[in-house]
């Protein structure tokens, strides 16, 4: 811990035991409403967890999961139908932890559907504080490897270091050795390899043992819940059908006794475990309870899955949906909300312009349709590039979701998207056998529309667990003559760019061609103005940028950093020398160095700071005074 006398107290490093992880999240009154609860009431120990089945299509997950839950399970073989979407079946064990104890442990395993399509939505459901087998057979040499490393990779990002047991099926038929120390190596969550037969029940006892041993090493299963929430949970499971309403939710809470305020922490926690999906913030999907996610899942897997869908290259029009989903489970009222999940989940969008017709972006044709590609050849064009150790599927066809508003025409295909704003245009393009994603912009506010797009592809990273400069590194490649009709181009580092833009060095040196650049046309696509020298002249265009600003409202996150790329992006064009505070200000700690937002510097050394107060509601002065 540390202690500071303007800021307080700074804990870190202790692993929490009690309240559970999901509580946590939640923030303070989360917290403070479950020691609330369990000192007010009777407390049970949660005993659950989730097992999830992953692993590529037709290695045997489906009967594996139904062999694990009934020893006595005869496989047919060519029998089991592929699995749309996700299985979820419970089950039982009985597990002996550390203090001696043996208790019944109960267990939802989720099997998932092994095609491409399901891809997309692994930040949704590889959750973390779960077990995870990952099925494998014995097939041509290479193929497997390639599918074990996107299997880890993605674990290793989203599961939270939960275990995970590598599981070969079909030993009765081939089996194949595997360098198994160096993938223990790399990836340390890898609790042991097995080799069963479902067919023979070869290996089926040792896997049940070692999934007992596993589950009973979980500390989340010892977590201590009260018992009116887990009776709330049974409760809403006896309800008739898989969704209900806010206000049904509520009674519910309130005969078990717990208060409106308590039962939303409640239906936030079931949430993060996924035994509900209740999404309390959006308009159209405040008021439902989807108290079984199977249910919604497979709704969603089905408009992936359909063949019309598929054809029609992930076209589909609103009143499609009465025959694509059976009216006694999925009744008509509950589409909008359905619709709404799938656009949620970034699975599909509305497209613009037309009524009531979406694209699932995932289905759509590799070839790309015909664009005006000499806009992006010119050398003012701003180019950006996201190069990956790991590139997770599905980061474009998301990329696409979100930004459907500003696409140009149809200019969307299975790789990439053109985007336009006002008069300018983005050429946004992902390469995965390369690992990369490229961004070529052209026009007038290219800095406005690459931040809006770094945006979206920031929020995607961290809905992946990714980091910047760890997972991922962005770059910019160079834009001197050489560079420009070169095939591979030097590519600079965009933060050493950033540094030497602070710092105020005005160029870096190509390594192919040993020019100099300067760091603004590599930074924002502009030869650099000459430097301001009047400060008076800042407050007119400040004016300017905070209005450009509100133009972009929908499409900038309203945090300081997006904010101020965008300000920053303005003065800078008009020749200020803008540091931006809240960047270079956060110290290690997380504090920052002061409330200043930027400082405004003239070659002379004259400074003006500037801080905004976006976030007001009104004109506080005793908060400005403050500042
Ligand atoms: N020889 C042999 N075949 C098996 C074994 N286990 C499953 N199979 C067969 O493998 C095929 C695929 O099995 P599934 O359980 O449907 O595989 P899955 O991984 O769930 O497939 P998807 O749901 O499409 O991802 C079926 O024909 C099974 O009968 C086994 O141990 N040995
Ligand atoms: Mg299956």
């Amino acid at each position: 811990w540390e202690y500071d006398a303007d800021y307080g107290l700074f804990l870190y490093g202790n692993p929490l035991e009690s309240p559970p992880v999901e509580v946590v999240k939640r923030g303070p009154t989360a917290v403070r409403n479950y020691f609330k609860e369990i000192k007010e009431k009777e407390t049970v120990l949660l005993l659950h967890s989730k097992l999830l089945l992953v692993g590529s299509g037709a290695v045997g997950k489906t009967t594996l999961m139904k062999k694990l839950k009934d020893k006595k399970f005869k496989v047919k073989l060519g029998q089991e139908p592929t699995t749309h979407g996700i299985n979820i079946i419970p089950w039982e064990l009985s597990c002996t932890f550390a203090n001696r104890d043996t208790l019944p442990v109960k267990i939802h395993f989720w099997d998932f559907g092994g095609q491409d399509i399901m891809y997309t939505t692994h930040q949704f459901f590889l959750t973390k504080r779960s077990l995870y087998l990952l099925a494998w057979e014995a097939r041509q040499e290479g193929q497997e490897t390639a599918s074990f490393d996107y299997w880890l990779n993605i674990l290793k990002l989203l599961s939270g270091g939960s275990p995970v047991i590598i599981v070969m099926n079909k030993a009765d038929s081939r089996s194949q050795t595997i360098d198994e120390a160096s993938f223990r190596n790399k990836f340390p969550f890898i609790r042991a390899f097995i080799q069963v037969s479902c067919l023979t029940g070869k290996g089926i006892k040792e896997l049940t043992e070692l999934i007992r041993s596993c589950l009973a090493d979980m500390p989340h299963l010892q977590d201590r819940l009260p018992k009116t929430w887990m009776e709330i949970r049974d409760a809403l499971k006896q309800l008739p059908n898989p969704y209900t309403s806010r206000s049904k939710y509520l009674a519910v809470c309130k005969d078990k006794g717990l208060e409106e305020e308590r039962a939303e922490f409640l239906s936030d926690y079931l949430h993060d475990l996924g035994v509900i999906l209740h999404f309390r913030n959006e308009p159209l999907l405040a008021d439902t309870v989807i108290l079984n996610p199977e249910w919604a899942t497979a709704a969603v897997y089905k408009i992936m899955d359909t063949k019309e869908i598929v054809e029609n290259k992930g076209r589909f029009k609103y009143d499609d949906l009465k025959t694509l989903w059976p009216s006694h489970d999925y009744p008509a009222n509950i589409h909008p909300q359905l619709l709404r999940l799938m656009e949620k989940f970034e699975l599909c969008f509305p497209v613009v312009g037309e009524k009531n017709i979406h694209i699932v972006p995932e289905l759509l044709p590799a070839q790309r349709p015909i664009l005006e590609e000499d806009k992006y050849r010119e050398p003012g064009c701003l180019c950006y590039e996201i190069h990956y150790d790991f590139m997770p599927r599905g980061i474009l066809s998301r990329f696409i979701t979100r930004l459907y508003t500003y696409i140009l025409h149809d200019h969307y295909w299975k790789h990439g998207v053109e985007l336009a704003l006002e008069h300018t245009f983005a050429l946004v393009q992902s390469e995965p056998l390369n690992r990369k994603l490229a961004i070529t912009v052209s026009g007038a506010d290219k800095s406005d529309l690459l931040a809006i797009a770094r945006h979206h592809l920031e929020e995607i990273h961290c809905s992946l667990n990714m980091e910047k400069d760890q997972h991922y590194r962005e770059m910019i490649p160079c834009r001197c003559d050489t560079c420009l009709a070169a095939e591979n181009p030097h590519r600079y580092p965009h933060h050493l760019l950033k540094r030497c833009e602070e710092k105020g060095i005005p160029s870096v040196l190509c390594e192919v061609s040993l020019e100099h650049i300067a760091v603004p046309l590599l930074l924002k696509g502009f030869a650099p103005p000459p430097p301001k020298t009047d400060l008076k002249e800042l407050f007119p265009e400040l004016i300017k940028a905070a209005s450009r600003l509100q133009g972009r409202a929908k499409a900038i996150k309203p945090d300081e950093d997006s904010r101020n790329t965008i300000i920053d992006a303005i003065l800078s064009a008009r020749g200020f020398t803008v540091k931006d505070q809240t960047r270079w200000g956060i110290s290690a700690t997380g504090k920052r160095a002061g409330e200043l937002d930027f400082l405004v510097e003239t070659p002379d050394g004259n400074a003006v700071s500037i801080i905004e107060a976006f976030n007001l509601t009104g004109m506080q002065r005793d908060v400005i005074a403050d500042h």
